[in-house]
């Protein structure tokens, strides 16, 4: 470990303010400067890219007081810490967010604009840093910017991976994935720190030894070590001073060169032991739900865990603290099971490393961690074969098994020999095969267990989890999830964020609850006017990015009726194409028919294993394929499926839509975030009581809710009672046509194999109760048609409401309740020191 290279003679330096001075004057010349000393370029061969940069770094340069002071800060008053273990952290782009947290936006904008160039224009050069797949990822990410702009004391670990989720884009309506080289270009946010470099050791054996005192000790002697190294990225609050740390690792071999095998002439396979530690952080795992029991799946968690855990106790003891400090110091919470090693990890790190007793290591790891699970879905939970675990990681396993015998001997005591429920509740799965159980882990090793919506958390306690709370009630919490109003309103939705400021200031990007005072206007003419207005402009915006991206021209003055998210049989777009073809099928019988001229905009990825998932996206584009050109329709319905959907290309969506389809089959989505989005943007929700959903209703008013479908508990008992869905097909005759013209062949030139794999299944199996849910849905699709159509002016006080209402839905308001009610920290405001302090 590299210490700091302290000097005993304060140096002092006269430096002018340009490389952090905020005068327009000083702005344009630091940009211009970074343009030439970073970048090499002057104007005249420059490029968008180079533009970027040079504005990345002038607004980094801006960043680095918050950065340092906060660290400063943190390190003087040994500040308790909140660390969010994540595989997966969906940043989005960093340069307007970072603009608008600073408060900064406005003056650069002009800056740029002084200089003949176009701020939104150059923000477009960003590639975003994808590195995750969906809601998870994001939830991380919308947690760092809430603990960041409440000054909590956090720090972000994750795994930065070289090649993001990837990027999508279509063959003949299908999904095709291609690489996502999101550093191709470089990173000009974050900074490389090999001087906090840590080692990870993987595989081989254990030995027994007894050391110098007589106790027994375990040694584990790996078959491969691997670097981590670690990349920070400051993350700002939203007007405050606080800049907190993302701390991604990177995987290299332990030295460039592997000189014993160089020596021995195998200079080919040191080379290839080197690519094989980097293939650790080399790609994202693609999957949202499925586990592919894959080596470098494990070896990707644990490493980023190992490095995390090994870099939290050299910063403790940097502080002069002691180990059993740990829990003091820091709070862990696992953002699902992908970092739940971590548990067996720390108990490794402080019985064999550090020789302590096994009781109070166990402690302190129990005191340390908490466990938020984002799925009930019993394919997703996580279990790894035993053999493939022991191979990698062979001290882990028996210190798993040590903690599952004193915990089954816990169980006995409390349930007795109930040998169902000891089988259930072993960390070990026996029934055919053995796994390591994941969450089984992360509910013994953690203090804290909570699921992300009310509902998700009540069906946890009833269903997956139900051992462990019968075992451990007091460890269970709720905590609804959040989305932060910076990046999702102020940033995405400038011109609605201006007009909420005139009316009710300027304090609700921090304080959501305020919100509420736009109810006052619900009535008020010019403030209606404008917030129509605002939505016109918002569809139009996204009418010229639908038309550059898919070539389809759509009419913004038709409903926008939007469903992005994951591609996902629970999820249920298939259910959404089933509405369209009814539609289709109402035209085509009368093409007089009045209906609402509506545009269907999905965006979304499928995993590319997934085949349903890839035959729903080919089913959408099919169907817009022939609904888009078909003269009867006369263009009273447009669909368009918006290619590869992630954080930059979704935030001009949330603004512009009218309809929110959160449709999921209830029970199966466990929050969901994107349904805040769009009711904080002053879109209506046309859902399920699934997830959050029910929460939001709860707070909108269910006369301001779409609300169709079975509950959770009649999806159950419909199960329960043999549920054929079929029966739904033969009984309803406008059912029978969509399914009918779908099998026809109509939508696939006339080949009727394409989508018989998609309707035998909705047909014979339906595990997502599309069929039973299709009348219920039709018959509220119906009357939303007739509400936007018929009934503009109530359709726009329901959009104001729901915006008006939507103050829960912060992830200010869920960071508070996890820092009060599991992590107990507290904030540590920063105040900036002077430049010229820092240095000396
Ligand atoms: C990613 C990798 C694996 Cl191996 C498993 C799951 C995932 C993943 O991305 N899950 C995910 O996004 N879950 C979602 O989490 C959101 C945040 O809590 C919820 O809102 C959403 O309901 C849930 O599906």
């Amino acid at each position: 470990v590299e210490t700091s290279f302290a000097r005993n003679s304060p140096l002092s330096v006269q430096v002018e303010d340009d490389r952090t001075g905020l005068s327009l004057e000083t702005l344009k010349r630091a940009f211009l400067d970074n343009l030439f000393y970073v970048q090499g370029k002057s104007p005249d061969i420059a490029t968008a890219k180079d533009y970027y940069m040079a504005l990345a770094y002038t607004v980094r340069d801006r960043m680095l007081h918050h950065w340092l002071s906060t660290g400063q800060t943190y390190r003087r008053t040994h500040a308790r810490t909140a660390v969010y273990l994540s595989a997966e952290f969906l940043m989005g782009p960093y340069l307007g967010n970072n603009l608008i947290n600073l408060g900064l936006y406005d003056l650069f904008e002009q800056a740029m604009e002084e200089l003949g160039l176009n701020l939104k224009e150059i923000m477009d050069q960003e590639q975003e840093p994808g590195l995750g797949n969906g809601g998870l990822g994001r939830l991380a990410a919308c947690y760092l910017d809430s603990m960041a702009t409440l000054e909590i004391p956090s720090l972000g670990y994750g795994i930065r991976y070289e090649f993001g989720i990837f990027e999508q884009a279509f063959h003949d309506g299908w999904q095709v994935e291609k690489t996502d080289q999101w550093l191709r270009w470089g990173n000009p946010w974050e900074v490389r720190r090999p001087e906090w470099a840590v080692h990870v050791k993987i595989g081989g054996h254990t030995e027994g030894y007894t050391d110098h005192q007589g106790r027994y000790q375990v040694n584990w002697v790996p078959d491969k070590v691997v670097r981590g190294i670690p990349y920070d990225t400051p993350i700002l609050g939203y007007q405050v001073n606080t800049a907190n740390t993302l701390r991604l690792w990177r995987a290299e071999s332990p030295e460039s060169f592997d000189f014993d095998a160089f020596n021995r002439g195998d200079y080919y396979g040191a080379v290839n032991s080197k690519i094989i530690s980097e293939n650790i952080s080399k790609v994202l795992y693609p999957n949202d739900d499925k586990l592919e029991g894959k080596q470098l799946r494990l070896e990707q968690e644990f490493f980023f865990v190992s490095c995390s855990l090994q870099d939290m106790i050299r910063l403790l003891m940097s502080e002069g603290l002691p180990l059993e400090q740990f829990p003091e110091k820091f709070t862990v919470q696992l953002n699902d099971t992908h970092p739940a090693v971590a548990i067996a990890e720390l108990m490794r790190l402080l019985v064999d490393d550090h020789e302590m007793a096994w009781d109070l290591a166990w402690e302190i790891t129990q005191k340390s961690f908490a466990y938020t699970n984002h799925t009930l879905l019993p394919e997703a939970l996580e279990r790894w074969p035993m053999y493939l675990f022991g191979s990698l990681l062979p001290r882990h396993l028996e210190i798993i098994f040590e903690i599952n015998r004193i915990f089954l001997d816990q169980v006995r005591l409390k349930f007795g020999p109930d040998n169902e429920r000891i089988a259930r509740m072993s960390l070990i799965e026996e029934t055919g095969g053995r796994y390591v159980r994941m969450a089984n882990l992360a509910c013994v090793g953690s203090h804290a267990i909570n699921g992300v919506a009310e509902l998700h958390t009540e069906l946890l306690k009833e269903t997956v989890l139900k051992d462990f709370y019968e075992l451990f009630p007091e460890k269970f919490v709720n905590k609804t999830n959040g989305v932060t109003p910076r990046r999702w309103m102020v940033l995405s939705n400038p011109r609605l964020a201006k007009l909420i400021d005139q009316h009710i200031g300027t304090a609700w990007p921090t304080q959501l609850d305020q919100l509420s005072k736009l109810e006052a206007y619900v009535d008020d003419p010019a403030f209606r006017n404008e917030w129509r207005e605002i939505k016109q402009a918002n569809k139009r915006f996204l009418t010229a990015r639908i038309e550059r991206l898919t070539g389809i021209k759509v009419n913004p003055d038709s409903m926008f009726d939007v469903q992005i998210k994951r591609i996902h049989e629970y999820k249920r777009q298939q259910l959404n194409a089933l509405h369209i073809i009814t539609l289709y099928r109402r035209l085509k019988q009368n093409p007089d028919l009045e209906i609402t001229p509506r545009t269907f905009i999905f965006a979304g990825k499928a995993a590319p294993g997934y085949f349903m998932a890839k035959l729903i996206i080919k089913l959408i584009t099919a169907v817009g394929d022939i609904v888009n050109r078909d003269p009867v329709v006369r263009d009273r319905l447009k669909v368009v499926f918006i290619p590869n959907y992630n954080v930059t290309n979704s935030q001009p969506i949330y603004p512009a839509s009218d309809l929110s389809e959160q449709i999921s089959t209830a029970g199966f989505e466990a929050s969901g975030t994107g349904n805040m989005k769009f009711a904080l943007n002053g879109s209506l929700t046309i859902g399920t009581l699934d997830g959050a959903n029910v929460e939001i209703r709860e707070e909108v008013g269910a006369e301001n809710f779409f609300l169709f479908g079975m509950t959770a508990d009649e999806v159950t008992a419909l199960k329960a009672s043999g549920y054929q869905p079929w029966q739904y097909y033969e009984e309803n005759a406008e059912l029978k046509g969509v399914i009918d013209l779908i099998s026809s062949g109509f939508f696939s030139g006339g080949d009727t194999e394409t989508f018989k794999p998609l309707i035998d299944n909705l047909l014979q199996q339906d595990r997502f109760t599309v069929l039973a849910d299709y009348q219920s849905y039709i018959d509220c699709q119906d009357h939303v048609g007739k509400v936007y159509q018929q009934d503009q002016e109530n359709w726009l006080r329901m959009s104001i409401l729901n915006a008006a209402r939507m103050g829960k839905f912060s992830s200010d308001r869920a960071v508070r309740e996890y820092c009060k009610e599991i992590w107990h920290v507290d904030p540590v405001s920063i105040e900036l020191q002077e430049y010229s302090k820092m240095v000396a």
